[in-house]
């Protein structure tokens, strides 16, 4: 069996763990094609947030508590460069963190393309499954933001960690997405997926850029035998990070129903075919979509292992 997932941010990663959990026990083979948009470069470094929390979670380096960057992290150069008053102050880099920025910097300065420096960082962290970014080309999440008295356009990085989303926001914008092109092997994973798995991550700034690139969001309606997304939404609130921010500025509704309607039925130009909730959420009915409710708590890699097998038997 082959098992696609789409995915970002901190909750997909956790959720990947399960996935590979269950496919070790079926033996199927996983990819999981990743978010570019929160990407960003800071003094002179790449750094990929949404590759990083997989390689890191999956490869048994990630913090625990932060969710991201690295575990037994120091902080020397952070501080050295808050010494020099270097800014940005608002976004850290961790010490070991900083070396997976540098290798990575190196090669794409090299003209290696993401998706083989990638391949480069995994052959450390062995994820066990494979890692694709969306895209090998620029494709970065800004926000239209109110701001001293007019509208401007600030890195997705800066409303998310500066701003914690606390700013009159008019909308997202996927800079770059028109013209990025899927990396090599993506549009064919998802084409030849006997499951595609759309992870439990935030649907505006995380999926929602994976298939801002032409093509990708196609290979999903048309390619897959069965698409299930699992809710990132549980009792009308976020399992983590700021989904309910980021779903109001796109005047979604924050609740499993919301988000299950706005990925919409396969069968009606959507692209799902099953919508996985938590009991809480039994009652959510989204047109043309099956709905299943069911523990999503991913408390540890078993439980999150027995919601990838409910999706996959849900269709
Ligand atoms: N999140 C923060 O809240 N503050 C930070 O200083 C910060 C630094 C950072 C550095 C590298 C990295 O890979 C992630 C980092 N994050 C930080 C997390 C990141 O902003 C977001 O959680 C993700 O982009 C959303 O998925």
């Amino acid at each position: 069996m082959r098992i696609v997932v789409l995915t970002g941010g901190i909750g997909g990663a956790r959720f990947l763990l399960g996935v590979r959990a269950y496919a070790r026990e079926v033996g199927a083979e996983v990819t999981a094609v990743v978010n570019v948009g929160d990407d960003l470069r800071l003094h002179g470094l790449r750094i990929c947030p949404d590759l990083d929390s997989v390689l890191y979670t999956l490869g048994g380096g990630a913090d625990p508590t932060r969710g991201w960057g690295r575990a037994d992290e120091s902080w020397t150069v952070k501080d050295e460069m808050a010494a020099y008053g270097a800014e940005p102050g608002w976004f850290g880099l961790g010490d070991r963190d900083i070396a997976t920025h540098l290798v990575r910097t190196t090669m794409l300065d090299a003209g290696y393309p993401l998706h083989q420096v990638t391949e480069a960082l995994a052959t450390r962290w062995q994820p066990g499954v494979r890692l694709l970014p969306a895209t090998d080309d620029r494709l970065e999440t800004h926000a239209i933001i109110d701001l001293d008295g007019g509208q401007r356009a600030i890195h997705f990085q800066e409303w998310w960690v500066r701003y914690r989303a606390q700013v009159p926001t008019h909308r997202f914008v996927f800079v770059g997405a028109e013209s990025a092109k899927p990396a090599p092997g993506v549009a064919e994973a998802i084409a030849g997926a006997d499951v595609l798995l759309v992870a439990p991550s935030n649907p505006v700034v995380s999926i929602a850029p994976i298939l801002a690139v032409p093509g990708l969001r196609e290979a999903v309606t048309d390619g897959p035998a069965s698409v299930v997304g699992v809710s990132p939404i549980i009792g009308g609130a976020p399992v983590r990070g700021m989904a309910d921010r980021c779903l109001a500025v796109v005047g979604v509704e924050c609740s499993a129903g919301g988000v299950g309607g706005l990925y919409g039925g396969r069968a009606t130009g959507g692209l799902i075919d099953g919508w996985l909730v938590a009991e809480e959420d039994a009652a959510t009915v989204v047109p043309d979509v099956t709905v299943r409710a069911l523990p999503l708590r991913m408390t540890d890699e078993a439980a999150t292992a027995a919601m990838v097998r409910a999706a996959v038997e849900l269709t």
